[in-house]
């Protein structure tokens, strides 16, 4: 596993230094938007503990991104009137990773419409 970089743009935004629009703050977690939606809504659930992806996250730590992930993926429902949601998270480059620090897309859906590219 390659190690944590701690530069990583997510980890710059978590420490407060890029700017991000955020919906959400607590003790574990920061959602934001994402700089390229996939469609409108597209929300990017973020622990805040430093791990690089799923596969060298804390079980506690997913546990409690997972509930936001939820209560994300609800509120958005009903905010983007979604007749689905899409919950995407990605590892490594070959798994399409590009962002180095572990977080979860939520993306309200409609019928009918792919996502933007
Ligand atoms: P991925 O690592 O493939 O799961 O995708 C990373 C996502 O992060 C991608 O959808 C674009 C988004 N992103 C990249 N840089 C920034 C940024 O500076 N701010 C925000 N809000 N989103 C970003």
């Amino acid at each position: 596993m390659t190690a944590y970089d701690t530069d990583n743009i997510f980890a710059r935004i978590l420490r407060g230094e890029i700017p991000s629009h955020t919906v959400h703050e607590d003790e574990d977690t920061l959602v934001i938007m994402d700089v390229m939606p996939q469609a409108d809504g597209h929300a990017l659930v973020i622990p805040k503990s430093a791990s690089r992806n799923l596969l060298d996250a804390e079980p506690m730590a997913l546990g409690a991104a997972i509930a936001v992930v939820q209560r994300v993926a609800l509120a958005s429902k009903a905010a983007f009137a979604a007749d689905g949601i899409s919950v995407m998270q990605f590892n490594e480059a070959a798994g399409g990773q590009s962002v180095f620090h572990l977080h979860f897309h939520v993306i309200p859906r409609h019928d009918g419409t792919p996502l933007r590219a």
